[in-house]
């Protein structure tokens, strides 16, 4: 372990890690069932078109997340898509442009215009008095992201949306196994859309799903996951392919066994990053909030303007990714400085995004990173942010460009 900020491995010397240690890797479940379930569904011959196992898992769900109706479908942007369309949106829908690419492409991708608005520093999410201002003639919707699990501000959400008569859509893929004042995420809104993707705490490989308590939407959503087919040889919708398949289904329903065991570990190594971290000055891992269900799967750092303006939070990033130690900058540098957003909108001005998307990065952590890698990481992490002025002295040494790095 690097004692001195010289001996980094950004200036020349080997990583702190042989093997590299990331945010999302993937959670295995037990093997031995997971295998027994893909024997089963092969030695019956039914892989896909809403199986056994798929039915299972979008019950299982339901029960978990407190609604009537969870429509699995191949992953969470087309789950987004598909909802977006169900619920009719059109013309111009409000989202946080600091959230993954998926949610403001689902509406592009359908013609629909994404209209970016601020968040509230505070909770991450969207700022509803910007939502507000935001609202022209044509907005149909407001898309809330529940980014690391950090719920929207439900209630003003749903206010304006009603006083507005605008659908409202939380992409939850964050938030799963979540709640908001007591109620489970999942729940909220019209509908919420959940990512069970391979580097989520619960995986189904690819997957995701829409939940929802509207009956006449979960009919809808189920049509149009199946091309819009309401008989054998009747189509009453435009409908896409949005199946999930059974693998995936029963990858969902083994990783579902050890839910409380994946949000353990996760619980401690946040807790774990909190406590070697506390007293570091420029730095702080993000708090959750213990009174509410958390599934703890990003720990996040926040840095300080007072560090960053001496070494900024991509040359952070460089050093520990030099170290083996794969943090991640989501969601840099915020969808509307990405084509063809960037070009589409060119003197947007969302000041508390930037600044959020520069200032914080997730540290690894989920079943595959011990408390010893986070202790390691941790006394990295304070190395460097406590001689931030010789991080500085040294990388101008180096002159590689590090600083203006992307
Ligand atoms: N809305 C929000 C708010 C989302 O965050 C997402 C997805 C969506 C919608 C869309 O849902 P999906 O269509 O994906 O179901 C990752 C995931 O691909 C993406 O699902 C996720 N959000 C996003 C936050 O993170 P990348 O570009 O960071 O993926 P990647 O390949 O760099 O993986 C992250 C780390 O995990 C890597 O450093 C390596 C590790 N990894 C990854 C995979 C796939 C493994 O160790 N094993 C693996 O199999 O997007």
């Amino acid at each position: 372990m690097q004692k001195r900020v010289g001996d980094l491995a950004v200036f020349g010397a080997l990583p702190t890690f042989s093997e590299p240690l990331y945010v999302g890797r993937p959670n295995i479940g037990e093997r031995a069932r997971l295998l027994e379930r893909f024997n089963r569904i092969l030695d019956s011959r039914w892989l896909t078109n809403d199986g056994p196992f798929v039915k299972g898992f979008e019950q299982r769900i339901a029960e978990l997340v407190g609604v009537k109706h969870c429509v699995a479908m191949c992953n969470g942007t087309v789950a987004l898509e598909i909802a977006i369309r169900a619920l009719g949106m059109a013309g111009e829908v409000i989202v946080p442009s600091f959230t993954f690419i998926a949610t403001a492409n689902a509406l592009q991708w359908q013609g629909i215009t994404p209209v970016f608005c601020d968040i509230d520093l505070r909770t991450h999410t969207l700022d509803p008095r910007r939502v507000e201002q935001a609202i022209t003639p044509r907005t149909t919707g407001i898309i809330g992201v529940h980014v690391w699990g950090y719920t929207c501000d439900i209630e003003a959400l749903a206010e304006i949306a009603a006083r507005h008569g605008l659908k409202l859509l939380f992409d939850a893929a964050h938030a799963f196994a979540c709640s908001y004042k007591g109620r489970m995420i999942g729940s909220l809104g019209n509908a919420e859309v959940l990512s069970f993707h391979a580097t989520k705490f619960i995986n189904t490989l690819e997957g995701g799903a829409v939940v929802t308590n509207d009956d006449e939407l979960a009919e809808k959503l189920r049509l149009m996951r199946n091309f819009g087919f309401t008989g054998y040889d009747e189509v009453s919708y435009i409908g896409t392919n949005g199946k999930m398949n059974e693998l995936s289904a029963a990858m969902g329903l083994t990783s579902l066994e050890s839910l409380d065991e994946f949000i353990a570990v996760n619980r401690r190594n946040y807790l774990r990053y909190r406590a070697e971290l506390r007293n570091v000055a420029g730095a702080q891992v993000l708090a959750y909030d213990e009174t509410e269900k958390c599934n703890y799967q990003y720990v996040v750092l926040e840095l300080d303007e007072a560090f960053t303006r001496v070494v900024s939070r991509n040359e952070l990033w460089r050093i520990l990714t030099a170290e083996n130690v794969i943090a991640r900058r989501y969601f840099y540098p915020g969808c509307h400085r990405m084509e063809p957003y960037r070009s589409n909108l060119p003197g947007l001005q969302l000041p508390e995004t930037d600044r959020l998307a520069e200032s914080v990065l997730c540290l690894p952590t989920g079943t595959a990173v011990t408390e010893s890698d986070i202790k390691i990481i941790c006394q990295l992490l304070k190395l460097i942010i406590g001689n931030g002025g010789e991080a500085r002295r040294l990388l101008d040494g180096l002159g590689t460009g590090i600083a203006s790095a992307p």
